[in-house]
């Protein structure tokens, strides 16, 4: 019996869980472009009830209209702390208990040397990409303690394992989101509760490189002669994952278009 209950997809445990036919509940940070967007559509299909969320409330609206009852636009930007914290609080009766909460905003600011940025972008970024999501995190991560039943997805990067010259901190940022997924998985043994780091490389197809380069015509070259992941090969990752067996963790997941590869070290030959 344990064997099959096992093999049950996690959208169905989450739904026989809860013990009614009402559906699971994901909240997305990042929902207004790129991969939020279609994470909330692609969960919306998969028949949960979406919590999108983000700064643009505008955009968020348009999905709801797009989408119907099942989004829930929230307005919501991940730097304020206190809005962050009162939010578990203040979402709608029938949309607190969150089964999957998806950390996916975030942004690279700038491509320049470390000694030459601008200590304002390297602030922005930490303060979005760790502080933001650690204090989602921990919004969150008690109820799904309490109702033992829980997914954490967290958007890291290739960033975060492989240096190139301008991610400085921006890699730094995807770095800690890799150390603390595999962090919260220590504190959560003994918990049914999942945690997995994604972490695409080079993808096309949203607004990262227009806010990271700030021109147009730069951040369009970004993607010159290649085919990049786009932003639904990242929602059919996020499906799958929280979609498997109850019993099944994917930890990490690396992803990257076949046109990318890792191209070993770089040496200065100017130097010897
Ligand atoms: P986009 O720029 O298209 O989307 C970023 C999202 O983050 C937007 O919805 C934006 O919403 C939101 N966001 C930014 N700052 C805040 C904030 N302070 N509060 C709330 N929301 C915020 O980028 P992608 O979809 O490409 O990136 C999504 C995630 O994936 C990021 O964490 C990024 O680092 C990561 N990633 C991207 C890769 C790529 O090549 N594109 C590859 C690997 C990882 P709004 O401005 O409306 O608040
Ligand atoms: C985004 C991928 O290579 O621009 O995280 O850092 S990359």
């Amino acid at each position: 019996m344990d064997k099959i209950m096992n093999e049950i997809p996690a959208h169905a445990t989450l739904l026989r869980a809860a013990g009614t036919a009402e559906r699971p509940i994901a909240l997305v940070t990042g929902a207004t472009a790129g991969f939020g967007a279609s994470i909330a559509r692609r969960l919306v299909r998969d028949g949960y009830h979406v919590i999108a969320t983000g700064r643009r409330l505008a955009r968020l609206n348009d999905l709801a209209a797009e989408l119907g009852d099942a989004l829930l636009p929230v307005e919501l930007d991940v730097t304020d702390r206190s809005a962050v914290r009162a939010l578990p609080d203040s979402l709608p009766e029938g949309w607190r208990a969150v089964d999957v909460l998806v950390n996916n905003a975030g942004l690279a600011l700038g491509l320049d040397k470390a000694w030459q940025t601008s200590a304002d972008d390297w602030e922005t970024m930490i303060a979005t990409n760790i502080s933001g999501m650690v204090e989602m995190t921990r919004a969150l991560l008690p109820g799904m303690v309490e109702r033992n039943r829980g997914h954490v997805i967290m958007l890291g990067s290739t960033a975060g394992r492989y240096p190139y010259p301008g991610a400085n901190v921006y890699g730094g940022t995807k770095a800690f989101v890799e150390q603390f997924t595999q962090n919260l998985r220590s504190d959560l043994l003994g918990h049914a509760v999942r945690v997995t780091n994604v972490a695409p490389g080079l993808c096309g197809g949203s607004e990262f490189s227009l806010v990271r380069l700030r021109d147009a015509g730069q951040a369009a070259a970004v993607y010159d002669g290649t085919q990049p992941l786009t932003p639904d090969d990242i929602a059919e990752t996020v499906s799958w994952i929280v979609g498997l067996p109850a019993h099944v963790n994917v930890n990490y997941i690396e992803m990257m278009p076949v046109c990318q590869a890792s191209a070993g070290l770089a040496v200065d030959r100017k130097m010897g």
